[in-house]
């Protein structure tokens, strides 16, 4: 069995120069798993929370060092459990989510390593071992169009995401760059400046004759042109929307609650994210399941962080029926699996997602694949920290 002979982590930069932290798990044959952890800028209020990357490495260095030396990094439960019980407060205030999750993830790179596998194997047979995994290769929800606190826009809700209705990964994204095109030719045409958001996709203002629009007036409109786009080029693609009601101040349950339902009848949205804020009442979640979930799946986000424990609080609730996941939302690799495993057993899309502030680390690719994820959500065709994660998709399918 081979044993963990060092941790070691150090600051990097990440999204847009920002600090975080890389973490690199050795064992005693001099073998080595890495991973630089992201994060976010619209957060749940139950995510496990980050220490300052000074910090973090100072943890990670010292006394997380010495917690697991001479573990084996093969028993990804056995580390991951002794990380949590050692820090002992449900949201890892004490060492961090990030110093936390740095190693739980280094450490299963470095047993893949081990055994000779690809990572997206050896995670596969973690998973494999506790649900079914079969299913095809992962849809995109490809974020085209920004707004919320991810750009400077006039629009309020975050992400307005194209989803190919065709599953080969090389057709998904010859009808992205397609669409995109497109779609940024269509938007000069009717006065829409150029902008980008955090992930890459398209962030203007939304105008009409000149005016600029707000709220359901400018989501609305851009709606239209995308379906604009859509129909006069036969584009095999359904829409869909991270609304991230969390961070929406003039947020009006009922009046948002109708505007989605007219949306979904208007429009072919097939994916509707944190459609409401976290501490809404439950009562608008099930009003708009009742209305919407035949064609629209409802996806909880912020609402549900990635945590098992918060997902037993929606279960057979119809008030959603997809989970975004994260990793570093809840912490570390085993409370991920936990959570997908979870989603699983009770018939809830999974969808694998990025961090607006993201690393250039390709890990979630490799996740995706592994378990069989119904969609990913990796941002725009743009930027390092996107591009990583695509092309590995590539790279595991070819
Ligand atoms: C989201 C994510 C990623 P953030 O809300 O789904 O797009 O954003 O990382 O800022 O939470
Ligand atoms: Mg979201």
């Amino acid at each position: 069995m081979p044993q963990i002979q060092t941790i070691a982590a150090e600051k990097v930069l990440g999204f847009r120069g920002q600090e975080t932290i890389e973490v690199t798990v050795t064992d005693e044959c001099g073998l080595a798993g890495e991973f630089r952890v992201p994060f976010g800028k619209s957060e749940g209020m139950f995510e496990a929370m980050y220490v300052a990357p000074d910090q973090a490495v100072k943890i990670c260095n010292e006394t997380l060092n010495q917690l697991l030396h001479g573990f084996d990094p093969e028993n990804q439960r056995v580390l991951d459990n002794t990380m949590i019980q050692a820090d002992a407060t449900p949201q890892k205030k004490n060492f961090g989510g990030n110093a936390i999750l740095g190693i739980s993830i280094a450490c299963s790179r470095l047993a893949a390593r081990e055994q000779g596998i690809a990572l997206y194997q050896h995670l596969g047979n973690i998973i494999n071992k506790r649900v079914s995994t079969h299913g095809p290769f992962p849809r995109m929800l490809y974020n085209l169009v920004e707004g919320g606190v991810h750009a400077q826009n006039n629009l309020a809700f975050q992400e307005h995401l194209i989803i190919p209705k065709v599953n080969s990964l090389n057709q998904q994204i010859e009808i992205l760059k397609s669409f995109s095109q497109a779609f940024m030719q269509y938007a000069k045409t009717l006065g829409w400046n150029k902008a980008y958001g955090y992930e890459g996709g398209w962030a203007g203002n939304i105008t009409k004759d000149g005016v600029i629009l707000f709220g359901q007036d400018a989501e609305y409109a851009v709606f239209e042109a995308l379906d604009a786009v859509r129909t006069q080029n036969d584009f095999p693609v359904d829409f869909g929307l991270d609304v991230a009601a969390n961070n929406i101040a003039k947020f009006e349950p009922s009046s948002y609650c109708d505007f989605y339902v007219k949306c979904a009848k208007d429009f072919p949205i097939t994916y509707l994210e944190d459609g409401f804020a976290e501490q809404e009442q439950d009562e608008w979640w099930k009003m708009l399941y009742g209305k919407i979930h035949h064609t629209t799946l409802m996806v909880g986000d912020d609402l549900t962080v990635t945590n098992p424990r918060k997902m037993d609080a929606y279960i057979g609730k119809n008030m959603i029926n997809a989970i975004i996941i994260k990793p570093d939302q809840v912490g570390t690799l085993s409370e991920t699996f936990d959570a997908i495993e979870k989603a699983k057993q009770n018939n809830w899309r999974v969808i694998i997602s990025h961090r607006s502030q993201e690393t250039t680390d390709d890990y979630l690719a490799d996740l995706a694949v592994a378990v069989k994820a119904d969609f990913v959500k990796f941002g725009a065709f743009a930027q390092g920290e996107r591009l990583a994660k695509y092309n590995r998709l590539l790279e595991i399918e070819q």
